[in-house]
């Protein structure tokens, strides 16, 4: 079977690009191994004031401290943390934008939850999504999956018991499928998103949400269909974040033959202003990005 390191030499992957990413892939053990130890909620809020679980925080700092030792990242944008943290020692000009636990309130539960991890060259984590040279996430379910793409398509490795990552699919391809799932209060909905809803379950849709978005992004990814978390009365940007969330999984998305939009825009081609900036979301098969699209159309 193909490894990782195999995988990435074939693909004539650069050096220090073949490096962090091998590197962060490998933190999936050591962040496992610290499920058990950190399954409560800590004391403190993140910059959306959103209780952190001791997990977050773990993951976070761990990520960071390896990032940094390595001195192949010169920033990196973490959701946990209120700003850029720079690294004026780096030797490479790697910034890395990650949510270092995506779906944390599922820790407890011991549902599916990920890592989130984007990788630009320029030093700059404040960039296009579309520009990302790298994305992937680690997901911690009864395998453990990591999926990425290095602009050459997608494809998903399962991590065997001597450590090792071994391809499983190559050329993921999105299919047009009938899961959906959708964040925010349904009486919070606004009109064009309760009837795109309305319209896909008349069409056969079928729900499938689960509060982590990389676990529920990764059954669109195989099965087809949509993911949302739309902008909601009194929430008018949503709930996630652009940087760390929308875009890595935007990109891997676009990879796949699929699509990412907030309803008006392809994501991949704003411009973050800031790491904290939120989104609505609509990410998915290319035939239900365009749908929500006509209908927010319809609506304006
Ligand atoms: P997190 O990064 O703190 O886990 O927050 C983001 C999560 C997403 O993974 C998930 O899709 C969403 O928040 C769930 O929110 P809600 O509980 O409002 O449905
Ligand atoms: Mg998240």
């Amino acid at each position: 079977m193909t490894t990782l390191r195999q995988y990435l030499d074939k693909n004539r992957c650069a050096d220090d690009l073949k490096k962090l990413i091998e590197l962060i892939a490998q933190q999936a053990i050591p962040i496992r191994q610290a499920f058990i130890a950190n399954q409560n909620y800590a004391d403190t809020e993140n910059i959306y004031g959103e209780q952190q679980a001791a997990l977050d925080k773990w993951a976070d700092i761990h990520i960071i401290n390896v990032l940094r030792d390595s001195k192949l990242v010169a920033e990196i944008a973490s959701e946990e943390q209120p700003d850029i943290v720079k690294i004026p020692e780096a030797t490479s000009d790697y910034a890395v934008v990650m949510d270092p636990l995506d779906g944390s309130s599922l820790i407890q539960v011991n549902l599916c939850v990920g890592t989130i991890i984007g990788i630009y060259e320029n030093g700059s984590a404040l960039q296009k999504g579309k520009d990302l040279t790298a994305a992937m996430y680690m997901l911690y379910g009864p395998m453990t999956v990591l999926t990425l793409t290095i602009r050459k398509g997608v494809c998903i490795f399962a991590l065997n018991e001597e450590g090792e990552y071994l391809l499983m699919e190559e050329g993921v391809k999105m299919p047009e499928g009938n899961l959906y799932g959708t964040g925010g209060l349904k009486p919070d909905w606004l009109d064009y998103h309760a009837e795109f809803i309305r319209r896909i379950e008349n069409e056969g849709s079928k729900l499938r949400y689960s509060g982590s978005f990389v676990a529920d992004f990764h059954q669109i990814l195989k099965y087809g269909g949509i993911y949302c978390y739309p902008a909601v009365k009194g929430k008018e940007k949503g709930k996630l974040r652009l940087v760390f969330e929308a875009n890595p999984l935007g990109f891997i998305a676009e990879q796949a033959g699929g699509a990412i939009t907030d309803g008006k825009r392809n994501l991949l081609e704003v411009k973050p202003d800031t790491p904290d900036q939120k989104t609505p979301v609509y990410v998915g098969s290319r035939g239900m990005i365009d749908k929500i699209q006509e209908i927010v159309l319809e609506y304006s």
